[in-house]
Formats: structure tokens, C-alpha cells, sequence
């Protein structure tokens, strides 16, 4: 016993409901949906789905504006459906993780509506109120020079209050005011509906914004270059992100899960928290550093999708790993994400010929890994004209559309070669399908034999299921080695066995000595279309690689 918790070493695939299966045709993906496709996740052998936002919700931000934290939207089902989700995932042993939307709600919300019409009330102080002056020719002052991650003043003025109030995402999604007790004890009360309810944890969204400065004081200039005054990236975000209390907020969170995990005597109810910033704020998310406080599971690691850009070289490919491992502490679980559904796809942000590699590397890493639904066949971005789009960060302006659009990404999943890649019965999908699906399809990947993305997936996962469950190593025993300037080798340590990735993460062939510590070493796993094959022996000799080849 290794004392490894369920999750540790998991496999923890994210499915957009919007885009994963719609099954009753009306264009829109659904909890029915997911529902049949259990069996093929199962046969994936991932071990928990996280779903994105299926709550009540008006869509403007696709759900991650809600209007009611207790029921499901009905373009997605009814929470009968979730409880059928619930029970049939675990039935096949697949955890169900939720999305958990704290900093704010949509403009919908009945909180937000009492707030609106009673200052006075007891919502009135639910949400992010300042004074701000309108004048005559409707110009509005605002309280001061914050910005929405979306672009634009982070303040909206509304009409019936007269006052100014803070969203720092789209103006129809109002802050919630974490300074006020009963914001913190009413969503704390969210965390144990969903307990109770029987899920396995959360996906914490957008954490990082959930506290602001108390004086509300402007922001200093960044020193980026060539971004607009309306750009997020615009102003140094010292007193809108990571504040001190946002970090005991998470704390207190854990202590909600952590008291349900043992009440219960159930399996460990898990947070992971999304936040993108800075390696040292990242290790807070996950607790005190003298171990007082202990905050999310894991705190995901997006080094992946912002220290890698396309044609990297062996260097920033191996600091990128490094970056994560030198800072993190033995005790905390790392995690390796490669997309999800904010970001341009692996195939695309890279090229759809490092897919193979890198899902082998995210599977090799120690720790736990982070699948978009998708991903594992090698999708790559969709086709989304600025009038097709929703992405409320991108549709408000069609010049900058196809740099901001989060749609790419977010088109409908390729299940096969018929009508709306076998998304639904043939209406209308909400986004429009890539019309890559012919060739980019799981049915056409999910052969016996055939060497595809998917079953290369597969044979990861079931390897990291076997193989790495009872012979955990951490990061302690990781060496990421330069074999050349385009040939990465990564050294897992276990207790007894060595295990070796090598990738080759350039567009030509290369020769390499192998470096290795004596014996032989047989192929376990290589990526498609490789000189290796599985079951090949490599002792003391130099190693031919086909461009983008991992073994
Ligand atoms: O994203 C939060 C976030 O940090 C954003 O910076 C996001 O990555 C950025 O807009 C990408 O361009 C989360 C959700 O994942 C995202 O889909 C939501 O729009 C956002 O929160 C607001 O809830
Ligand atoms: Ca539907």
C-alpha cells in the first residue's frame, strides 16, 4: 500500500456538456447524452468526468453565468437525469466531478435581482456595490481602473440601484461579495447540496478572483507591450487577483469537503482549483507552506498551455516540466494539464503530429492527468465565424474575433463519419461541427489493432491505471535529461523499476545515444507511426527517432 488516494494517480476527463452528445436533437448536448456514452468512457478507463457548468443558467457565458446553483439548466436535462449521471458513472466505478462557480452568478440570479431593486435588503450587500457618477450625456465614472478578463472597465452601471457594480468577467456576471458572511455561508451551503447529492468533488472556477483590495485602489500599468488600454493584460493585477483572504476562502472550502469525507466515511471528496497564475501563488492554492491549512487537492498546472508555444525546442519543452517540479512540494500531487475548453486544442496550439507525444507525457508525469474531452482523438479546432460564435469575450467584437474566441475549441465532439459527426439526429448543433470530422472521428480511431490516437490513449491510461497505481514515484524521482537540442528523456523512478520516455520533439529524424542506467528496457508504449514498436528491446545503443516519435 502505497497510500495513494483515488484521485492521485487518475485520470480526470473534462466533458463540455454543450458539445459532448445530444441526444434528444434539439442542437444542444445533454446529460442523456453523457449518460450513453458511459460505457465508452469506462472502456476509456478514465476514472472521473468533470463537467462543465450544467446549472440554471441564461448562457451567456455557456453556463458559466448561473442563475440557480440548485438545478440543472433545462437545455442540459433535470437534476433527475443527474441523479441517473450520478449513479450509472458510479456504477462503473467513474467519479463525478462538478463545476463550482463561486465568484460570481449571472445577473439573473434572484440574489442579484434583490440586490438590484433592495440596497437595503438582505441581498443588498450580496454582490460588489461602489458610487460611480453618470453624467448628463450618460458618460459613467467609474470607481476606478479595473478590467474584466474579458477587456473593458470591470464596473457596469445599473439603472435602478444608480451605483456601479463589479464583474470581472462579463457584465452579466456580477461578483459575489465574499466580505459579506452570508455570500460565504450560503455557498458553502452550495458545496454540501452537491455533497449530499453524492458527487465526488469540485472544479473550483476562476478562484483567483474571488476577493478584490479593500480600498479598491487603482492598478499599476504592466509592462507588457502592445496591449490596448482595454486589454486585460493591460494593468498589473495586484489588488483584483490572489489576495490573502481568496486563499483562506479555499482553506475554509476544504474544511467543508474534508468534514463531509470523514462524516460520511466515503471516499475523499476532491477540489481542484483553476487559477492561472504565478508557480508560488499556485502552491498557496493548495495550502499554508508549514502545512497548517491545507486548501484544493490539486491546483491545476497550466504550464502546458502558457510556457509552451508551437516549435518549441527541447529546452522549453524540459523547463516547462521543471518549472512545475522544482516548485512543488513532495506532499502535494502534481498534475499535468494539456487543454480544456478556454484554449486553442493540443492539435492546434502545437500541431496534430505532437499529439501522440504529449498525451504520452502527460500520462508518464507523476501525478494526476487532465483530458478534454476530445484530446484523446486529436480534434483539433473548429470552424466559428464571428456570427456563429458565443464566447461573450470574443462575439462583442468581430475584428478580434478569431485572436479571442474560446468557440474554436469548443465545437461539437467527432463521434463518427455520419450527419454532425454523430453529434445528434441531424438539427442544428449549437456550434457548428469541424469539418475535419470525416477524417477526425473516434469511430474511424476506435479499431482493434489500428494504430490511432484513441488507442494509444487507451493503452496510456490502462498502463498509468496498472502500472503507476502500485508503483508510485513523485517528483523526487524524476530527472528530465537533454538528449540533444531536440530530444527530451524523462527518468521515472519507481520503487523497483525504471521507467524512460523518450521524445523526440522535433519535425526531423534524429540519432541519440540512449541514456540509461544499464540493461535492457523494453518498449512498453510508442506513439503511432514511430520506429519503435511495443515489445522492442533497447539496451546499450543508439536510438533512430521519426520526427515527433515517442517511446
Ligand atoms: O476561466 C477563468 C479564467 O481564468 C479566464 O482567464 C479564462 O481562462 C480566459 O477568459 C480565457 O480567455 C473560467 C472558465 O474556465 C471560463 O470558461 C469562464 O468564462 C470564466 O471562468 C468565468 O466563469
Ligand atoms: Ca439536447
Amino acid at each position: 500500500d502505497f497510500g495513494i488516494e483515488w484521485w492521485e494517480n487518475a485520470v480526470f476527463y473534462q466533458i463540455y456538456p454543450r458539445s459532448f452528445k445530444d441526444s434528444n436533437n434539439d442542437g444542444i448536448g445533454d446529460l442523456k447524452g453523457i449518460i450513453e456514452k458511459l460505457d465508452f468512457l469506462a472502456d476509456t478507463g478514465i476514472t472521473a468526468v468533470w463537467l462543465s457548468p450544467i446549472f440554471k443558467s441564461p448562457q451567456v457565458d455557456q453556463g458559466y453565468d448561473i442563475s440557480d446553483y440548485y438545478d440543472v439548466d433545462e437545455d442540459y436535462g433535470t437534476l433527475e437525469d443527474l441523479r441517473e449521471l450520478v449513479d450509472e458513472a458510479h456504477k462503473r466505478g467513474i467519479k463525478i466531478i462538478l463545476d463550482f462557480v463561486p465568484n460570481h452568478t449571472s445577473n439573473q440570479h434572484q440574489w442579484f435581482k434583490d440586490s438590484v431593486s433592495d440596497p437595503t435588503g438582505d441581498y443588498g450587500d450580496f454582490y460588489v456595490w461602489k458610487d460611480c457618477e453618470k453624467d448628463d450625456d450618460g458618460k459613467v465614472t467609474w470607481p476606478n481602473n479595473w478590467l474584466s478578463f474579458f477587456g473593458g472597465s470591470a464596473w457596469q452601471y445599473n439603472e435602478v440601484r444608480k451605483q456601479c457594480y463589479l464583474h470581472q468577467f462579463a457584465p452579466a456576471q456580477p461578483d459575489l461579495n465574499y466580505n459579506n458572511d452570508k455570500v460565504v455561508e450560503a455557498m458553502k451551503d452550495v458545496l454540501k447540496f452537491w455533497l449530499k447529492f453524492g458527487v465526488d468533488g469540485f472544479r473550483c472556477d476562476a478562484v483567483l478572483a474571488l476577493f478584490e483590495d479593500p480600498e479598491f485602489k487603482d492598478e499599476p500599468r504592466s509592462n507588457t507591450r502592445g496591449v490596448t488600454a482595454n486589454e486585460y493584460g493591460y494593468l498589473d493585477h495586484i489588488y483584483t487577483v490572489d489576495q490573502p483572504q481568496t486563499f483562506d476562502m479555499i482553506y475554509q472550502w476544504r474544511d467543508v469537503l474534508d468534514e463531509f469525507t470523514y462524516a460520511n466515511k466515503s471516499e475523499t471528496k476532491i477540489m481542484m482549483t483553476e487559477a492561472y497564475t504565478g508557480v508560488e501563488k499556485t502552491m498557496l492554492y493548495y495550502g499554508l507552506p508549514d502545512g497548517s491549512r491545507k486548501g484544493a487537492h490539486f491546483a491545476f498546472n497550466f504550464n502546458f498551455i502558457t510556457s509552451l508555444k508551437k516549435g518549441f525546442n527541447f529546452r522549453e519543452f524540459a523547463s516547462t516540466i521543471e518549472k512545475w517540479f522544482v516548485n512543488v512540494p513532495k506532499e502535494y500531487t502534481s498534475n499535468w494539464v494539456l487543454g480544456n475548453h478556454d484554449n486553442r486544442r493540443v492539435a492546434t496550439r502545437f500541431g496534430p503530429e505532437l499529439v501522440d507525444g504529449l498525451n504520452m507525457v502527460s500520462a508518464f508525469l507523476p501525478g494526476v492527468m487532465v483530458t478534454y474531452n476530445g484530446e484523446e482523438i486529436g480534434m483539433e479546432d473548429g470552424q466559428v465565424t464571428c456570427e456563429e460564435g458565443y464566447d461573450p469575450q470574443a462575439i462583442k467584437d468581430c475584428a478580434t474575433f478569431n485572436e479571442t474566441s474560446r468557440d474554436f475549441e469548443r465545437t461539437p465532439y467527432q463521434w463518427d463519419n455520419s450527419t454532425n459527426a454523430g453529434f445528434n439526429d441531424g438539427s442544428q448543433p449549437w456550434l457548428p461541427v469541424s469539418d475535419k470530422y470525416k477524417e477526425v472521428n473516434l469511430a474511424a480511431q476506435n479499431v482493434a489493432g489500428a494504430p490511432s490516437h484513441y488507442n494509444l490513449y487507451k493503452s496510456l491510461v490502462a498502463y498509468k491505471n496498472e502500472t503507476f497505481a502500485t508503483d508510485f514515484s513523485n517528483l523526487d524521482n524524476l530527472a528530465v535529461i537533454e538528449i540533444s537540442m531536440r530530444v527530451v528523456q524523462i527518468i521515472r523512478q519507481a520503487t523497483y523499476d525504471q521507467y524512460i520516455l523518450v521524445f523526440n520533439t522535433a519535425d526531423g529524424n534524429e540519432t541519440v545515444r540512449f541514456y540509461y542506467s544499464g540493461g535492457y528496457y523494453n518498449v512498453e508504449l510508442a506513439s503511432n507511426e514511430g520506429n519503435y514498436k511495443v515489445g522492442d528491446l533497447i539496451g546499450n545503443s543508439t536510438l533512430s527517432l521519426k520526427p515527433y516519435e515517442c517511446i
